[in-house]
């Protein structure tokens, strides 16, 4: 046996994963493909990389030093449950099977569960930063049992990307943990993008620069606190001229946004876990409103303001935006990173959040500066129960206050759509608020349910005898 690592699936993400493999110093890979045309097609465009090929699952196993380790590479769903068999039916005990593909987590957990069952190791790692992070480095959240973290943390940690010195893989958490946090980095991937796409419209509309200049905004946010990949490729794209026409490029691309359905997992488990991931959701609604082109015609005519924004300083109202933005962004992160701490508790897994923030900080599509205040933060306090009272954050919302607050107004009045900046204002607001109106949700459910509610002043559970005297009874609470 000759291969110290092996992959499963060799199509863009999986042959560009096995290149960065062979590319480090001591590895040896093996490939495989369903198909065998692609692994030869491999072989010829790269005998650099001295590739072990196989023409089935027993040749693959057979060219592995043990353990065996594999990381399959192939279509998430049914084609990857159906890899995982024909593994186990290769692989002995103390082998590892890594899925790398994009899982929902609660298929991770029930493979994991499947594969335990013969004594091989499965470990479910979320892949980040698309076909270039596989090839130069991705950042790599994998789960898991400890045994096999063993084996994989140096040959992980080899190929992922590095930031600050540091290698962008950590042992997320066991099982689906990895998935999870995948998961959940599309999510707040999802938010940032909108953000970004409501602070462009906000600025176009209100200053009336055209993409190129709005361009060298972006451009020179990413020199300051905004520092990120998205912002840089913001920059990249307004700048773009559509050869054709001559026109700004984003003037020609059609305005609705398409999803591969990782940002609606993290709301649907969000949702399921009860936490508030209001900036995720609105992103994920945005892009679903855009792709409705029958319901937007029909309502072109609805009354409102038509968009206009009249803004004497443009430089001034810049900055509000931005300030605007930074704020938004802080609000979604801390609702990303409280949806990972309450999978965490949920699933029982351990996860180190400022380690999480760490390994985003290269490879994959949210990467930042900002990163590195949430390691700090949870560094300062791991168990904080809301991200964004941390002090940097904090000292951050003071002063973006005003501004933020001014620019959800502008928007509202003027008729542009702002769901992100807005309801992320909103949810600042909810946490802030001393008494809020659920109280008088709890006595419409005990009028109508007799679901009962509890009093400020009193323990115990009450009900109003609301189709009776109107007197207050106490209840054993059943609901
Ligand atoms: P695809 O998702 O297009 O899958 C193609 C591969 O799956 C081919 O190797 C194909 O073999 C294999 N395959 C299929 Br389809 N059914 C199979 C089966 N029943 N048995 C064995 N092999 C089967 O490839 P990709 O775009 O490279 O993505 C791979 C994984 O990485 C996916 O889970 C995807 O979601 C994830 N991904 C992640 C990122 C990221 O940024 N993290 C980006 C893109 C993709 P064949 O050649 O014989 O048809």
């Amino acid at each position: 046996a000759a291969a110290n690592i092996g992959v499963v699936g060799l199509a863009v993400m999986g042959s560009n994963l096995a290149r960065n493999l062979a590319s480090r110093e001591g590895n040896t890979v093996a490939i495989f493909n369903r198909t065998y045309a692609k692994t030869e097609e491999l072989l010829t465009e790269h005998p650099e990389a001295g590739f072990v090929p196989a023409r089935d699952y027993a040749e693959f196993a057979a060219s592995l030093q043990k353990p065996r380790t594999a990381i399959i590479m192939v279509k998430a769903g049914g084609p990857t449950d159906a890899v995982i068999e024909d593994l186990i039916s290769v692989f002995e005990p103390g082998d590892i099977i890594v899925d790398g593909g994009n899982a929902l987590f609660t298929d991770t957990i029930r493979r994991e569960k499947r594969v335990r069952e013969t004594g091989i190791n499965f470990v479910g790692m979320g892949v980040s930063g698309g076909e270039e992070g596989a090839l130069n480095g991705p950042s790599l959240m994998p789960g898991g049992s400890d045994e096999s973290w063993t084996t994989l943390g140096p040959i992980l940690r080899s190929i992922a990307a590095i930031a600050e010195g540091e290698p962008c893989v950590t042992h997320v958490g066991h099982d689906g943990a990895g998935h999870f946090v995948k998961m959940v980095h599309n999510g707040i991937e999802y938010a940032d993008m909108q953000l970004i796409a409501e602070a462009y419209d906000l600025i176009r509309r209100g200053t009336g620069k055209s993409p190129a200049e709005i361009a060298d905004i972006f451009a020179a946010w990413n020199e300051g606190e905004l520092q990120s990949y998205l912002i840089e490729i913001t920059a990249e794209v307004l700048r773009q001229t559509d050869a054709p026409t001559g026109r700004p490029l984003v003037d020609v691309i059609l305005d609705q946004a398409g999803a591969k359905g990782t940002g609606g997992w993290t709301v649907q488990t969000a949702i399921d876990l009860g936490v508030p991931v209001s900036g995720i959701a609105e992103a994920v609604f945005a892009r679903s409103l855009s792709s409705h082109p029958e319901q937007r015609a029909v309502s072109q005519n609805l009354p409102g303001p038509r968009g206009e924004i009249a803004v004497d300083d443009a430089d001034a109202f810049v900055e509000q935006v931005r300030l605007a933005l930074y704020a938004s962004k802080i609000v979604a992160y801390s609702q990303g990173f409280d949806e990972i701490r309450a999978g965490a508790a949920q699933y029982d897994w351990s996860i180190d959040l400022g380690k999480v923030a760490s390994i985003w900080r290269g490879g994959c599509i949210i990467r930042a500066q900002f990163l590195n205040r949430i390691t700090e933060a949870y560094d300062e306090q791991a168990t904080l129960p809301v991200l964004l009272t941390a002090p940097y954050f904090v000292d951050a919302l003071e002063r973006a206050q005003s501004a933020w607050r001014e620019i959800v107004r502008v928007a509202a009045t003027s008729g542009i759509p702002s769901p992100a900046f807005s309801s992320s204002l909103s949810y600042y607001d909810g946490l802030r608020a001393d008494r809020l109106p659920a109280a008088l949700i709890q006595g419409q459910r005990d009028f109508f349910g007799a679901h009962t509610y509890k009093r400020v002043d009193r323990d115990g559970t009450f009900h109003t005898q609301w189709s009776g005297d109107r007197t207050e009874i106490e209840a054993v609470d059943t609901h």
